[in-house]
């Protein structure tokens, strides 16, 4: 079975390809910019095939898939970061819907009818009011940032081609995932990172912080990619399902449990950065993933301490 990841030097990306080469009689090919950083997977080349494409231009995707004809795709490739969807809107809209929309294409032009895994989000629930939660898939969607509205259009956009030309689309909207590897500019790991760097003496004892009170639902990275495969093995073409611990915490308790881990924790002082707050957050995040557990068994196996020792070791491992 061959399967393409796309997106695959992102965070997720390099935690999908090491579970996919763990599977049996599974081949992977991977594919990202060219000018794409590699850190997170220069330990894993060679071991799969890596393409280059970018896939706002549709021939880029359109030969990818043509000579990779995969039986799977888990479409993961996208402008992720919601703080850089307010700078540059129009470009996120664009590479997520757009791109996304080029894949869908090529696949139709190909007549070629491989599994494709979207990598949607809960940022689509955005505003959510205190009775809609543990939130399903059934609630409204009402996204609160173009990043937000850019997954609402691949998700939907994945609906309609799975309705309209039997793609077999199956649509994740995944909550907060965290872990080694995770970009510095997502919370979990911008405060792993200040931590190490206090620990190395690299800082002053401040940490900077934004918006404690919001309350996320985290599930570590390699569940999420575990999940992803079950979705295409076990799901349903043309379902959306949440992926997600079914727990709420808030940044402020998800903060000490990183501060606990460390042996500054008593040193460091909290300091709040206007910089970090958004024009309108997201304040609670709390999944139900009942549908996807009662398709495909799956849980989350991985404790949030577990993710967040391994995540400062991982910034333990990178700032010298
Ligand atoms: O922006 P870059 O050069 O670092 O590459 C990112 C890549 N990407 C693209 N690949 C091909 N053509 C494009 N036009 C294009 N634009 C971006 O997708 C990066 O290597 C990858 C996404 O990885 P991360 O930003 O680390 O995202 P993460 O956390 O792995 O999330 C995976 C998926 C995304 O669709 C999120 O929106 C969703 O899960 O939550």
């Amino acid at each position: 079975m061959k399967c393409l990841i796309t997106g695959v030097a992102g965070f997720v990306g390099s935690h999908l390809v090491e579970f996919l080469l763990k599977q049996e009689e599974v081949q992977v090919c991977g594919v990202d910019r060219w000018y794409t950083k590699k850190d997170n997977i220069n330990h894993l080349l060679g071991q799969f095939e890596y393409r280059e494409f970018d896939m706002t231009d549709f021939s880029s995707v359109f030969q990818v898939l043509e000579k990779t004809k995969p039986d799977k795709i888990f479409h993961l490739a996208a402008q992720s970061f919601v703080p850089t969807s307010w700078n540059a809107p129009a470009e996120t809209l664009n590479t997520n819907i757009i791109g996304q929309l080029n894949i869908f294409e090529a696949v139709r032009q190909l007549n070629i009818n491989p599994w494709i895994q979207l990598a949607c989000s809960s940022e689509e629930y955005g505003l959510v009011y205190p009775d809609e939660v543990p939130i399903k898939e059934t609630n409204q969607l009402r996204p609160l940032s173009p990043y937000a509205v850019s997954k609402v259009a691949q998700d939907l956009l994945g609906y309609q081609y799975g309705q309209s030309y039997k793609l077999k689309i199956v649509r994740t909207r995944a909550f907060n995932h965290t872990g080694p590897r995770r970009g510095e500019n997502f919370v979990t790991s911008n405060f792993a990172k200040q931590i190490v760097e206090i620990e190395k003496g690299k800082r002053e004892p401040v940490l900077l912080v934004g918006n404690l009170e919001a309350k996320r639902d985290f599930t570590d990275v390699r569940d999420v990619v575990r999940a992803y495969w079950l979705a295409t093995e076990k799901g349903e073409p043309g379902e959306v399902y949440n992926i997600c611990s079914n727990k709420t915490i808030s940044i402020k308790k998800m903060l000490d449990l990183l501060l606990g881990l460390s042996p500054m924790k008593n040193k460091i002082t909290i300091k709040e950065d206007s910089a970090r707050l958004r024009p309108s957050d997201v304040q609670i995040l709390f999944g139900d993933c009942t549908k996807f557990r009662q398709r495909t068994g799956w849980k989350p196996e991985i404790s949030l301490e577990k993710t967040m020792a391994d995540l400062l070791d991982y910034w333990r491992g990178k700032i010298s």
